[in-house]
């Protein structure tokens, strides 16, 4: 029997363990859906490519493996080129996967049907390998190399193209594809190894700086840390690696003062996958952030080594395999207690240099995580999820993330807690959105329905874009073009079949909550923001 290159895809994705597929298909894509529906993988239709990258990147982030989509040549790959380029910027594992026209007609310019010019190097700059299928073959391969480059190094998005004559291939006289084999992480040499051992040895105030690289390594951050009692500060993508009541937590960003004396008071720090990067480490450009006194970094990518802050000792490793090779070193005695000390200090002065209105927004997440204590936030560019960035305590790793760091791409949150909810069935998932970022991507508002979420979408409504309009009074600018009008979301929520319910203070806050946590639902909570300032 005939098997196409179309349907010998899904198999070969079945056997990397892919369990959701993000795609819109249209006539160009159309035969890779071809096996689809009898398989194991289920299809999520977005309404708009941008949402379905955004699907994925949640996806791949709760449940840290790949995030794959299927779209269409031209628009399709332009429409999902942001979300790629937001997957890039904060290491997310996706595989992007496009019709392309028949191989004859690419480069022609003759005006096929979505016919672009030079669609693999758009493809490139935006995805850490970009390739075109050549021969129906060599797709095995090219998956194969595909999930390595997204799993084996610094996971980064993978783009894959396929003319659309390649797909009706009969690929029925080909090998069944091997079993997947992981591939093995590097791992930095044992003589490092003992020479970052020996210096946190001596240590007596180091200071951990975790990133979203060490979100694989939590048990061993965790040990590493209360043996030589570091206080770990951590960056947006790494909230939760410690829990809020942990006596080493610093959930507070490195762009703070009281953050940075910690860090400059340390005489010897470890950076565990972290990029050092401006939106981190520098969140309102204000300072640069200081070359601490004695820096050891652990990082996976050699480049990223070279980038932001030169370390005094470098080591290029996947951080579970390092954190585990110097926890058999002689790190000297447990010195939890003295660090703890340091952490305490640094929290509280964090608190003191929010503004008022900010900590009212902390106040507001607090609340948000001690009732639903599993939940996952997923943030978008808007005021709370910026306060919660500069000192909010996320309850697990992996459950506080967002798009106002980083690349930064509004529209971000509602697509991507859907995607996050598929990776989490049993985990209520709450999206935070402003009025104004919320409708760079209402259509995605549809998907919740689709797949059954269990989403509370909580709207910050300040009538406009809020920050902004404060980002022009502060330097004299007229405001233009920031009051724009929400819609109703009373209405909208109703014609997608949701709930609606108006926060206008903590009580309502905790009453809508508590609904919310005791059934699978999707709920649209506005929040009058000024409520809480
Ligand atoms: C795609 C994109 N376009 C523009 C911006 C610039 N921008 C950042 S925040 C913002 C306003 C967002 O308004 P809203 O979501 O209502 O949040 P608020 O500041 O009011 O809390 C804008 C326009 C962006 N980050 N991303
Ligand atoms: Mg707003």
């Amino acid at each position: 029997m005939k098997k196409t290159l179309g349907s010998f895809l899904i198999e070969l994705l079945e056997s990397h363990g892919v369990t959701h597929v993000f795609g819109i298909p249209g006539v160009h894509n159309l035969e890779l859906y071809r096996g689809l529906a009898s398989s194991r993988i289920r299809h999520v239709t977005g309404r708009h490519e941008q949402g379905l990258g955004f699907m994925a990147d949640g996806y791949a982030r709760v449940a840290r493996r790949p995030g794959v989509c299927f779209t269409i040549t031209g628009p399709g790959l332009t429409n999902i080129a942001t979300a790629l380029a937001q997957a890039y910027a904060d290491s997310i594992p996706m595989l992007v996967i496009s019709s392309e026209n028949r191989a004859a007609e690419i480069g022609t310019g003759r005006g096929f049907l979505h016919e672009m010019p030079e669609q693999l190097g758009v493809a490139a700059r935006v995805s850490c390998m970009s390739r075109r299928l050549m021969r129906p073959e060599d797709l095995a391969e090219a998956i194969s190399q595909a999930f390595e480059r997204m799993t084996a190094g610094r996971p980064r998005p993978v783009y894959l193209e396929i003319p659309r004559d390649l797909m009706t291939a009969d690929v029925s006289a080909l090998p069944a594809p091997a079993p997947a084999v992981r591939a093995s992480r590097p791992s930095a040499p044992a003589v490092a190894i003992a020479q970052a051992a020996g210096q946190l040895r001596e240590a007596s105030a180091p200071v951990i700086l975790a990133g979203g690289g060490a979100l694989g390594a939590v048990a061993e951050l965790r040990e590493l840390a209360e043996r030589i009692g570091a206080p770990v500060v951590m960056t947006v993508n790494a909230r939760g690696l410690l829990p809020p009541t942990h006596p080493l937590c610093v959930p507070a960003s490195p762009s703070l003062n009281a953050v940075r004396a910690l860090i400059a008071a340390a005489d010897v720090t470890l950076a565990v996958g972290t990029e050092l990067g401006p939106t981190d480490y520098d969140m309102y450009g204000l300072a640069e952030f200081p070359r601490p006194r004695h820096l050891i970094r652990i990082d996976i990518d050699a480049e990223q080594l070279e980038r932001n802050v030169r370390a005094h000792l470098s080591l290029c490793s996947d951080a579970a395999v390092a954190l585990r090779a110097l926890l058999t070193m002689d790190l000297g005695p447990v010195r939890t207690p003295a660090g703890a000390a340091r952490a305490a200090q640094a929290r509280g002065a964090a608190l003191g240099e929010l503004t008022a209105a900010m900590r009212a927004q902390v106040s507001f997440l607090d609340v948000i995580r001690d009732a639903l204590p599993t939940a996952i936030l997923v943030g978008d560019s808007t005021q709370p999820v910026y306060a919660g960035n500069l000192d909010f305590a996320a309850a697990t790793p992996g459950s506080w993330f967002n798009s106002a760091t980083g690349y930064g791409t509004l529209g971000y949150a509602l697509p991507a807690s859907t995607g996050a909810g598929l990776a989490a069935p049993d985990r209520p998932v709450v999206c935070l959105v402003g009025d104004g970022g919320i409708q760079f991507s209402l259509g995605e508002l549809a998907v919740p329905r689709d797949v059954d979420a269990w989403l509370a979408i909580v709207i910050w409504n300040n009538h406009g874009y809020g920050e902004i309009k404060t980002s022009m009074l502060a330097v004299d600018i007229d405001p233009v073009g920031v009051d724009v009008q929400p819609p109703d979301f009373s209405h909208l929520a109703r014609a997608y079949g949701y709930a609606h319910q108006v926060v206008d203070s903590i009580e309502s806050l905790r009453r809508a909550l508590s609904d919310f946590g005791a059934r699978r639902q999707v709920v649209v909570l506005e929040v009058r923001g000024e409520a809480f300032e």
